[in-house]
């Protein structure tokens, strides 16, 4: 049975505990929850499948979620903490924590091809870039099946430290993929000075793409701009079969989202 947050009722003989009494408070001491979380080691990826938009049956790739979780086993939701602690010191270590489990996931599976969520506040941190270098020097084709997905939001915080670091890794394999296109701040000029290998569709120009004729016309301007600078074009948030078809239809390469897989613990 599940515990309704909302219900006095179903609170009143059994108090919540700490932790739920915590995130359900206005003044839940984030912070403090996902510090306390990273440091007992309560955290791992939830993998989605990538799946290639005329072959569906086919797996492109694996996009890995880091998820925290409370002492009970419960997962906090990243929509929860993920806004307040991106731009702290807690984001670097919660990069870092979900590319050790990413790189140690594709030691352990040479098949896997996995793309792991970064911010570019994260170039700067050392023990992020010490934890890239010791997994790319576990094995020599780790940095080929290694894609680093970039936020627009973030890559156009520090544009040109984004530049240079894909310069230096992607003559080592790396890929990179920037997630949300369309969505966050990153304007057509500044495009130009990126070398994406792959942009990633906001979920919000998919909804509903077969019978919305806004964002049928986005989708397809997306497209465009991605193909012109030879860019891969992933469609995320990818929900019913009709939105499949529309993005087929309009030449997506590939597709993620509920429809073909939720996030899970196991590949
Ligand atoms: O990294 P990114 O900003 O792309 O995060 C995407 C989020 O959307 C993840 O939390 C993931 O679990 C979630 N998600 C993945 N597929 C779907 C989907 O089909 N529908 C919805 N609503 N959410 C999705
Ligand atoms: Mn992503």
């Amino acid at each position: 049975m599940q515990r309704s947050r909302n219900n006095p009722a179903a609170e009143g003989r059994a108090p919540l505990d700490p932790l739920s009494h915590a995130m359900a408070s206005r003044d839940a001491d984030i912070p403090a929850l996902v510090a306390e979380a990273l440091r007992h080691n309560r955290a791992q990826l939830a993998f989605q499948p990538v799946v290639a938009a005329r072959s569906t049956g086919r797996v492109a790739f694996h996009e890995g979620f880091i998820r925290l979780l409370d002492p009970a086993g419960r997962i906090l939701p990243a929509g929860w903490f993920m806004a307040s602690v991106e731009e702290t010191a807690l984001g670097r270590d919660i990069d870092g924590v979900s590319l050790r489990l990413g790189l140690e996931m594709l030691r352990l599976n040479p098949g896997l091809r996995l793309a792991i969520n970064m911010s570019a506040r994260s170039i700067a941190d050392g023990a992020w870039i010490h934890a890239l270098e010791s997994g790319l020097a576990a094995d020599q084709d780790i940095g080929a099946r290694l894609i680093l997905e970039i936020s627009e939001g973030s890559a156009m915080l520090l544009p040109e430290v984004v530049v240079r670091f894909m310069a230096r890794m992607q003559p080592r394999g790396v890929s990179f993929a920037l997630d949300d296109f369309g969505a966050g701040l990153i304007s057509f000029r500044h495009l130009k000075d990126f070398f994406f290998d792959m942009v990633k569709i906001d979920s919000l120009f998919v909804r509903a793409i077969d019978s919305s004729p806004d964002n049928q016309v986005l989708t397809e301007a997306l497209v465009t701009v991605a193909r012109q600078f030879e860019m891969f074009t992933i469609a995320e948030g990818v929900e019913t079969r009709e939105e499949a078809a529309h993005l087929v239809r309009i030449g997506v390469d590939c597709l993620q989202g509920y429809l073909f897989g939720r996030p899970k613990p196991t590949i």
